[in-house]
């Protein structure tokens, strides 16, 4: 079931200049941040790695009491209270 994909960078591929803008960098900006949520590596986000996040990130103040759990929930199609990368990527999108 965690079937990502995203390990097969094709860094081959040249970087001459620096205007190489296509919508591979989206899929790599997605994978980026997903690894910043993701702490512990399990390619999945819970809300509990979610709240730390943006805590640390300063988006949520330390003592708020904002339910991480329903901005998940609202991304979570498969409603397993996690969010993988393609539902991250529904949220970043
Ligand atoms: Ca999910």
């Amino acid at each position: 079931m965690q079937q990502s994909g995203a390990g097969d960078k094709n860094e081959g591929s040249d970087t001459r200049g620096d205007v190489a803008v296509d919508h591979e960098d989206e899929d790599e900006d997605l994978a980026k941040a997903f690894i910043v949520f993701d702490l512990n590596g399990d390619g999945l986000i819970s809300s509990e790695k979610f709240e730390i996040v943006l805590k640390r990130l300063g988006v949520l103040e330390e003592n708020s009491s904002r339910d991480c759990r329903t901005m998940i929930h609202v991304y979570d199609t498969y409603l397993d209270g996690l969010l993988d990368i393609l539902e991250f990527k529904t949220m970043m999108f």
